[in-house]
């Protein structure tokens, strides 16, 4: 895994744009960032507008779990987003939104931004939020979410965006968590041609809960859907009713910008919770360096803003620094799988950043629906989310880069902010799928079983931070506890990320995934514990045990093994996987729906009663007789029962 299979010199056509120009001009910036951090970062936070200047650049303890950066600093995310740029660049477009229909794509300018975002900020005060105050945002991606949040950070209220793909349930609990005032949504939601109904969903999230004051409901579709008087308004009238400016709010560097909920191994998800000027300074001098943005470049991540990566990568960081950035709403094989070479056609987008999973399904329908477009104008290809499998790398550097476009496989979390691992345009050979260097200021080691850190080059470990950087999340909304215990705590003074790694004899990191119960699908972040709870609420369960296999197009699948109760009856499995599925769909979304479901007599568990997931994994890819050592288990019988439900399921 460490060595490349075959090594891609920089092309003279990237380095001939690139900022950086060899591993060497990397290295002495690299430097510079980890030997006086400080100094490097206080020259960076110049790149944004400050309001008032801050007095100290860093102050963190990663043992305390205590970081902040730029104290004293005073800024507002939606400035430095929009009305820094309305002299230099007012009518450039600011957001091209590509429509689940082609033909119905649409330029907003910085000057239209600007206006929209204002009158939105001065609904969000008319019906009382207020610096602080909790805005959960629940819209699909259409113009709307870029105003809606950028109105949050205007006025000092904190967005908690749920991607529109989640149940009733899931926001119902983000909201609680929150404690959230507001709800902004959309009448439906439009992707691949379907319309998702998903005023329909808050109706179910919001019912009876005092919290929430006030719907806001975006009209995306001429439907009609109910409104509950006194609670419900109609975000276009609204809008019609206030003024087109609105100042923004002076913020603190520390003051919360967003709260993001993401699993982890244990319990319900997390809201972490990122501030204002470090995450600012860090989204806009990653945006720049990893995708080798320049002025006039079109670009489009093609993610939804529901994940992190929309957040910092479709809004935050490319707006920061200025740049023409695509939301784009459908799927990747709507009309046709040559929809995203369709777009970069229409468009002339030279930077395209996707998810691994998106370039497996488009691989696979055959590069016939590559062909027939110009894509030309790409400079940069980027992959997130989860490891690139090698056949996927070569599909997207060959078939659609033409082998004159580079690869940046960027890796990072929902807690990091931004990008920590990377490789950037004009310094690194390319290694189909390593994540190779850290960027400036991040600084990873790679621990053993015991916490050691390894030092010889090459290693193979548990992926950490040594020091913080300007983007990581601070806290756990409400539970500060619980973000030291999670990251802080295994291995102290260090920031434990949660997923294994290797460092080649360059010193090339390649991420090879989850070390904890977390799995990854179609890269997004799912906690197996999660599923199962959900599992297990279902009145046919007594117990199930969930793991990850490899998965074609997902990248991971999801196995469910569920034990029946004694007096479930005798239900068909085609009955208990419809019923798993239906459950984990309400509980949670679709998204997390097992692939498959497997009726078993026992799961393998230790004489403590831990399941061993160990044995269930190789089971799921069939490797039966590498099952190591079972003689821990209370009842080793029970695993040739497994095995046997397993053959017959294929
Ligand atoms: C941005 C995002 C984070 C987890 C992370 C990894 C995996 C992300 C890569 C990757 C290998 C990559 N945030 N991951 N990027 N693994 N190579 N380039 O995905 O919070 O949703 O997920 O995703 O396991 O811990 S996330």
């Amino acid at each position: 895994m460490s060595e490349a299979s075959r090594i891609y010199p920089v092309q003279d056509r990237i380095r001939s744009q690139s900022y950086l120009k060899s591993r060497a001009d990397y290295q002495a910036m690299y430097q510079k960032s980890v030997s006086n951090p400080d100094e490097f970062w206080r020259e960076q936070a110049m790149r944004i507008s400050w309001f008032h200047p801050f007095d100290r650049v860093s102050d963190w303890d990663l043992a305390q779990a205590s970081v902040r950066w730029f104290e004293g600093g005073k800024l507002n995310v939606s400035y430095n987003c929009i009305d820094r740029h309305l002299e230099s660049r007012g009518d450039q477009t600011a957001i091209i939104f590509e429509a689940d229909e082609p033909e119905h794509a649409r330029h907003i300018s910085y000057r239209e931004l600007h206006a929209e975002v204002c009158r939105v900020a001065n609904v969000l005060k008319s019906f009382g939020v207020k610096k602080g105050d909790r805005v959960c945002i629940y819209l699909p991606m259409i113009p709307e979410l870029a105003y809606t949040m950028l109105a949050c950070a205007r006025i000092g209220a904190i967005h908690s965006i749920v991607f529109a793909g989640f149940s009733a349930d899931a926001i119902r609990d983000r909201i609680i968590d929150s404690q959230a005032s507001m709800v902004v949504t959309a009448n439906e939601g439009l992707r691949g041609g379907k319309r998702i109904a998903l005023k329909t969903v808050v109706d179910k999230a919001v019912d009876g809960l005092d919290v929430v004051k006030t719907v806001l409901v975006a009209k995306h579709t001429e439907t009609e859907v109910n409104m509950v008087t006194g609670r419900d308004f109609d975000m276009a009238e609204e809008k019609a009713r206030q003024r087109p400016t609105c100042p923004p709010e002076w913020m603190d560097a520390e003051d919360p910008l967003f709260i993001l909920y993401t699993s982890g191994s244990t319990g319900k998800p997390k809201g972490l919770m990122h501030t204002t000027g470090g995450y600012l300074v860090y989204a806009s001098l990653t945006h720049q360096y990893v995708f080798d943005v320049h002025p006039g470049d079109i670009y489009c991540c093609a993610a939804d803003i529901g994940w992190v990566t929309g957040h910092t990568y479709i809004i935050y960081g490319p707006l920061t620094n200025g740049t023409t950035t695509i939301m784009f709403e459908s799927v990747p094989t709507y009309p046709h799988a040559g929809r995203y070479w369709d777009m970069v056609q229409r468009h002339k987008v030279n930077i395209f950043y996707t998810a691994p999973t998106a370039i497996r399904a488009i691989a696979r329908e055959g590069n016939q629906w590559v062909a027939p477009y110009d894509l030309s104008s790409l400079r940069i290809l980027g992959t997130v989310g989860e490891p690139i499998n090698p056949e996927a790398w070569e599909w997207y550097y060959q078939v659609v880069g033409k082998s004159q476009c580079t690869i940046v496989d960027t890796w990072w979390q929902t807690e990091t902010g931004g990008i920590l691992i990377t490789p950037l345009p004009g310094v690194n050979d390319l290694k189909p799928g390593a994540a190779t260097l850290p960027f400036f200021g991040v600084q990873p080691c790679v621990v053993d079983q015991d916490g050691q850190e390894i030092t010889t080059t090459e290693a193979k470990g548990y992926l950490c931070m040594k020091a913080a950087w300007p983007g990581m999340a601070r806290t756990v909304y409400g539970d500060h506890e619980r973000f030291k215990q999670t990251y802080f705590s295994q291995y102290p003074g260090l920031y434990f990320t949660g997923d294994g790694c290797t460092r080649d004899r360059d010193g090339d990191y390649w991420i090879t995934g989850r070390v904890d119960d977390v799995i990854n699908v179609s890269g997004h972040r799912l906690g197996t514990a999660e599923i199962e709870s959900s599992i297990n609420a279902h009145e046919w369960i007594a117990e199930s045990a969930v793991i990850g296999y490899p998965h074609e197009i997902k990248g991971t699948g999801i196995l469910a093994f569920v034990i029946l109760n004694a007096d479930a009856g005798s239900p068909s499995d085609a009955d208990v996987s419809n019923a798993v599925r239906g459950q984990v769909s309400s509980d949670i979304g679709k998204i997390a729906r097992p692939d498959m479901v497997l009726v078993c007599p026992g799961l393998p568990k230790t004489r403590s009663g831990k399941i061993m997931r160990r044995i269930l994994r190789k089971i799921s890819i069939g490797a039966y007789d590498d099952l190591g050592n079972v003689t821990t288990l209370a009842d080793p019988s029970v695993v040739d029962q497994i095995i046997q439900v397993h053959k017959n399921h294929k």
